[in-house]
């Protein structure tokens, strides 16, 4: 049944008629702890939605990039605090997306702690736009461009044994200099700056990207949240009736 005189609940947007205007993209932020899994989060999300347009988008690629100075004393720089992000350029980023525009990502080089000054990725404007990081719930105006947050759950033992062994596997450090680091500024950071940006996530996913059916289950709300978009196109005169269905 289609009640009319319900006008607020319909989440199709009032103000332009959804005939014309575009969909804005779903802005999905996806959070946790340092090899908590947001990178296999990410992944099973984008495999379930094959059939609509999605990017990822890491907020690791806007590291600043250290200075000849910095570099010196790099075993000082702290890569977990806030400050090492360029979120001004994050903002910028996101916000050009979310209006259809298509954007140049940095490239950051992680063993050189550089960014790749002539090379970007070019993203283009999409259904879905998922960007993820350890502290992308951290500033106010980068949640406000999300529609739904994700925090990625895991022991810390877990994330440590993980980390440990991506390191040195895929960034070629030793046992001894992650540990060291993990100890002087991830663990502290996480405890400062990650965790109580949890409060902000609107679904926790325990186990992290073990956790199939949590996936399957956010996979399935943004399918609905996109088929309402879909909506518009079948009855392009459903936002004039605004209207709310009823069983
Ligand atoms: P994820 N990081 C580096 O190790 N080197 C860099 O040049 C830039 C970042 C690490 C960073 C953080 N910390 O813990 C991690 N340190 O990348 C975040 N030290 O990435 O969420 O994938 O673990
Ligand atoms: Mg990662």
């Amino acid at each position: 049944i289609i009640d009319p005189s319900t006008t607020s609940s319909c989440s199709l947007p009032q103000s332009s008629p959804c005939s014309t205007a575009p969909k804005q993209p779903f802005v999905i932020g996806v959070s946790g702890g340092t090899a908590s899994g947001k990178t296999t989060v990410c992944d099973l999300i984008i495999q379930q939605l094959q059939d609509h347009r999605v990017v990822l988008v890491s907020q690791d690629s806007f590291y600043r990039g250290l200075t000849d100075d910095e570099m010196k004393h790099v075993h000082e720089y702290n890569f977990d605090h806030p400050d090492a992000f360029d979120t001004e350029q994050l903002v910028e980023c996101i916000t050009k997306l979310k209006s259809g525009e298509s954007v140049q990502v940095p490239i950051y080089d992680f063993k050189h702690h550089r960014r790749c000054s002539d090379n970007f990725r070019q993203v283009n404007a999409s259904e879905v736009i998922i960007l993820e990081g350890i502290l992308v719930f951290h500033e106010q105006r980068v949640r406000n461009m999300m529609n739904m947050k994700l925090f990625v759950d895991a022991d810390a033992d877990v994330r440590l044994a993980r980390r440990i062994r991506r390191d040195t596997v895929e960034r070629g450090r030793d046992v001894h200099s992650v540990l060291e680091q993990y100890a002087k500024f991830v663990k502290p950071a996480f405890d400062d700056f990650i965790l109580p940006s949890k409060k902000y996530a609107d679904i926790i996913i325990p186990r992290g990207g073990e956790n199939r059916v949590a996936v399957d289950l956010i996979v399935q709300h943004i399918r609905t949240k996109l088929g309402q978009h879909n909506l518009c196109k079948i009855y392009p005169n459903l936002n004039v009736i605004h209207s709310t269905f009823q069983i």
